[in-house]
């Protein structure tokens, strides 16, 4: 099997089915939030991952419509978007792998994530592109097919097609295609997270870059895939046997064994900030008092809690700037 271009990917997937432009579409995905993270790329034009990961999603994330104009036009939450921004560069990037010239469109997207929260929406946001997409050339793609497509846009929107708890296989084939994300059969309906912003300042790399300087200088990065192999059978037990204690503890070792392995890169990458550190102290000063509250943190220095239901309300007393939800599994 030899590796393809995006293109050729979206060819592979698309090239025989019915492409027939409707006048619109409309679709919604959730932003994810990664227990055992992604971290690494095998190839980085189709973002094809080193290790698997594993996500749960929030009932909030992003909307997108698509429809039939005379010329592109971009509006992100409400606002227009120059088409020379990279944003709109990579989004309409994006839509050329599906259309044909003769097809202009206008996109209109919306987070609905807080305002200010700093959280990535490229996960939402190319998961919500992809749906709309299939929708609009009435592709009828498989859930698998879709979650491939996403991960063309950002690896973590594979997982962003799926509510609930979601595992990204990482494949071993060079074409990718059978790297794709699938939803667990499980729910946890008390299983809470909560968003604490520290700040939402644009963060000092992006991650495709900062995966890409770890893989290449961290001594440490050998040893990421087998913690990640590991965490993953721990954390399928902990969701599986519903033991808050040990999904708490497998998600923030995990997340504390990536950004070490980021601290151990040349030239070092750090996300932290110096609030996101007292945050980590005051969540571990509030588990020795007896409460079980746990975190993790991606790439940029805000803190996201796991917690249970029943302690919500002691939690929101005790921090503020927290935004608090229940899971996404409807
Ligand atoms: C994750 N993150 O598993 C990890 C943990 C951040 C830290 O996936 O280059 O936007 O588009 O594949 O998916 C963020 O990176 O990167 C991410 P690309 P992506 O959620």
């Amino acid at each position: 099997v030899h590796a393809l271009n995006k293109k050729e990917t979206v060819q592979a997937l698309i090239g025989t089915k019915n492409y027939e432009p409707k006048n619109s579409a409309s679709s919604f995905a959730p932003v994810n939030i990664a227990l055992v993270k992604y971290w690494g790329k095998r190839n980085s034009e189709l973002n094809l991952p080193v290790t698997s990961s594993l996500s749960l999603s929030l009932p909030l994330g992003t909307h997108t419509s698509l429809k039939a104009h005379s010329k592109d036009l971009l509006f992100l939450n409400g606002k227009q978007v120059d088409l020379q921004t990279s944003f709109a560069k990579k989004l309409f990037d994006f839509v050329d792998l599906f259309r044909d010239k003769k097809t202009t469109l206008f996109i209109e997207t919306k987070n609905d994530i807080p305002t200010g929260a700093g959280l990535a929406s490229s996960a939402s946001g190319f998961a919500a592109l992809t749906l709309a997409l299939n929708d609009f050339f009435s592709l009828q793609l498989s859930p698998k097919e879709l979650s491939i497509l996403a991960r063309l846009g950002s690896g973590s929107a594979s997982r962003s097609l799926f509510s609930g708890f979601v595992q990204w296989h990482k494949g071993v084939r060079d074409d990718g295609l059978d790297s794709y994300a699938e939803p667990l059969d499980a729910r946890w309906d008390d299983l809470s997270i909560g968003l604490w912003i520290i700040s939402d300042k644009t963060k000092p790399i992006d991650s495709r870059q900062a995966m890409q300087n770890t893989v290449e200088s961290s001594p440490l990065y050998k040893a990421w895939p087998d913690t990640v192999s590991h965490d993953l059978s721990v954390m399928k037990e902990a969701i599986k046997t519903h033991n808050f204690s040990l999904l708490g503890r497998t998600a923030e070792q995990n997340a504390l064994t990536m950004h070490a392995t980021m601290l151990a890169a040349y030239p070092s990458i750090v996300y932290f900030l110096p609030e996101s550190i007292e945050a980590m102290q005051k969540i571990w000063q509030l588990r020795k008092d007896g409460l079980e509250v746990y975190f993790t943190m991606d790439a940029g220095p805000n803190i996201k809690l796991l917690f249970l239901e029943k302690d919500r309300k002691t939690l929101e007393s005790q921090l503020p700037n927290l935004h608090t939800h229940s899971n996404s599994i409807p």
